[in-house]
């Protein structure tokens, strides 16, 4: 299937986990991928699996400069994102009692800030363009469970979903759309390595339908959003989690 045919996407966290399996989907449906991630070793293994479509760049979401660098990389190389997914976060497993200031400032700032950054600039250049574009953000169920040892990134994954009601309301005028797909726990790279990973058992007790959720289950419904098909949907949050909430 071709449905993104003379599409250039841009992927952020697309190093590993969820964002890579969203980069390998998107270049199969035909895109153009820009490869983006702060770990730039990763993005170079990704790109070269994916091959001729697909373009590394690095860069700290959270560093407005690095952000810029990397939008004049995109122009220079292709004709310009029209399509960004919004993929890049910390995911910390951090007790309550060791929530500080200073973690709290960090996850706000690459999780929350560093989503307006990209998206500040990806659809400026939507816009100049007058072409359609897409924005899809990747929050995250514990939105609507409020998972334990994450305040902050509950929070920031709270502020995602109203920066996208309301940027979708802004920027419906100029045929871009802007929504936010909700994964449950899902076994990526991160979650693996992480304490994360101890929690699929009680997931899966709360879960409609059975089974350890995979990054290909996101990338898939990710691919959707950025088709053709999903043009008449803007300002919603898409939860995937097999059933484990329901909002
Ligand atoms: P992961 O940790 O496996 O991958 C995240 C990637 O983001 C890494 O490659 C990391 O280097 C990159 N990254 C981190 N900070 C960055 C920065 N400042 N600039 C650029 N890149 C940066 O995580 P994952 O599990 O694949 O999660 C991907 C997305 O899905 C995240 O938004 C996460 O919040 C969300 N999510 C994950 C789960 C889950 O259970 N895995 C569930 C719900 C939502
Ligand atoms: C249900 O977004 O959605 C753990 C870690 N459990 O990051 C998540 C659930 C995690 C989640 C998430």
């Amino acid at each position: 299937m071709s449905r993104l045919e003379g599409r250039v996407a841009l992927v952020t966290g697309a190093a590993q986990g969820i964002g890579k399996a969203i980069a390998k989907r998107l270049a199969a449906d035909g895109a153009t991928v820009i490869v983006s991630d702060i770990n730039s070793e990763g993005i170079k293994a990704v790109a070269a699996e994916i091959g001729d479509r697909a373009i590394a760049i690095a860069a700290d979401i959270s560093d407005p400069a690095a952000v810029a660098k990397l939008f004049d990389e995109i122009d220079a190389k292709t004709g310009g994102v029209d399509t960004l997914i919004n993929n890049a976060s910390i995911v910390p497993f951090v007790a309550w009692d060791d929530v500080d200031l200073d973690h709290w400032q960090k996850i706000i700032a690459v999780n929350l800030t560093g989503t307006f950054i990209v998206t500040r600039a990806a659809t400026d250049r939507m816009r100049a363009r007058k072409a359609p574009g897409r924005v899809i953000c990747i929050g995250s169920n514990t939105f609507f469970a409020g998972t334990p040892n994450m305040a902050a990134y509950v929070a920031a994954k709270g502020g995602v979903i109203g920066f996208a009601r309301a940027l979708a309301t802004e920027l419906g005028q100029y045929d871009i759309t802007v929504n936010v797909l909700t994964p449950g726990l899902i076994e990526s790279d991160g979650v693996k390595a992480s304490p994360h990973n101890n929690a699929f058992e009680f997931v899966e007790m709360l879960q409609a339908k059975k089974g350890k959720g995979q990054p290909e289950h996101i990338a898939d419904v990710v691919a959707f959003l950025a088709s053709d098909d999903a043009r008449w949907i803007t300002g919603q949050t898409l939860n995937v989690d097999a059933g484990m909430v329901r909002h």
